[in-house]
């Protein structure tokens, strides 16, 4: 598990972040460009795949953002294969860019090829999921959502309004991917000593056509199921197909609590169909190329920066819900 800095910590060093960023172009005397001393600088970003509609707006952010930065973006897609991915890196370590950026699918399995980025000299940045390495000295910082808290709020959302409800079903993303390990940890930590238990679990792969094959076979094999608690939206909505097929309303016989708060999932938020949504944010394309123009420029950053999310309850939705970019 990546080693956490204090809440408090990462505070601190987000908000050093933000006021550095706030400076704008202030940073004179700092040396620009890459060390090839021209000054684009040339990005490869190896992406986990296109497997949902977070991914989808994931993807979107850090194009049109790299585009804006004036960031030259070598990009891939790994059709949730670790290795491509590493392929890919491989390949970007070859074409000698400036920063190698990515979203690794799973945690373990990374040291190798990062290692033979930092013996080629080029920085390295995750994005959104982390990697299970003991040795920090292997990426410049980490990017992305705290997904234990993520899963803690889903429960503690949940007891605030089980109503008696107590068997839970549990939706998986990815076996080995950092989500799906620490939202399974978090939402564990927060039920613990209740009535709720999770009764059933099984990964969905964060796509919709895998959320509704595993709720099939729950609605089949579980005999009373008073709770859906997806890893991701796609999956919730795959799992209100297999709901509704079964004569059952989602949403009313079933409660159905989801994480990333994309369009889709706040449609169906709004509806009723979900009754509660934790935010996770795909939009980490910005913060991303302000981190690689600070490390080419030998620059330090914090090792782990934190992204802004909320939560959503049903009527939250409505009111948010023509305001979502994704
Ligand atoms: C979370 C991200 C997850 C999303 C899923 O940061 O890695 O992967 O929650 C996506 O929708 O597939």
């Amino acid at each position: 598990m990546l080693k956490k800095i204090t809440t408090a910590a990462a505070a601190v060093l987000l908000a050093a972040l933000t006021a550095c960023g706030s400076g704008g172009s202030g940073d004179a005397g700092s040396p620009s460009g890459n060390a090839k001393g021209d000054d684009k600088i040339t990005m490869g970003f190896a992406q986990v795949g296109a497997e949902s509609g977070w991914r989808t707006a994931n993807t979107k952010s850090i194009q049109e953002e790299a585009a804006a930065a004036g960031i030259e973006l070598k990009f891939s897609d790994a059709q949730q294969k670790q290795e491509n991915q590493i392929k890919a890196i491989r390949s970007y370590i070859q074409q000698k860019v400036d920063v190698i950026a990515f979203s690794p699918v799973v945690e373990t399995g990374w040291d190798a090829v990062l290692l033979e980025a930092k013996r080629a000299n080029i920085p390295v940045i995750l994005t959104d999921r982390a990697v299970d390495s003991d040795d920090t000295s292997l990426y410049k910082t980490f990017l992305g959502s705290d997904f234990v808290e993520e899963g803690k709020k889903a429960g503690e959302w949940l007891k605030a309004n089980a109503a008696g409800a107590k068997n839970v079903v549990e939706l998986q993303g990815t076996t080995g991917a950092a989500p799906a390990i620490d939202r399974k940890k978090g939402f564990e930590d927060a039920i613990a000593g209740t009535d709720l238990k999770v009764v059933a679990t099984q990964t969905g792969d964060f796509t919709r056509s895998g959320g509704k094959q595993v709720m099939e076979a729950f609605l089949k094999s579980v005999p009373q199921i008073d709770v859906v608690y997806a890893h991701n939206d796609d999956m919730g909505l795959g799992a209100i197909e297999a709901i509704k097929a079964a004569g059952k309303v989602p949403g009313k016989d079933i409660k159905i609590i989801t994480v990333d708060a994309v369009k889709d999932g706040m449609t169906a938020l709004a509806a009723g169909e979900i009754n509660f949504i934790v935010e996770c944010n795909p939009l980490l394309g910005k913060q991303l190329m302000e981190l690689a123009k600070k490390v080419v420029a030998g620059e330090e950053v914090p090792p782990r920066v934190v992204t802004e999310e909320g939560t959503f309850t049903v009527d939250q939705a409505k009111t948010e819900l023509p305001n979502r970019k994704y």
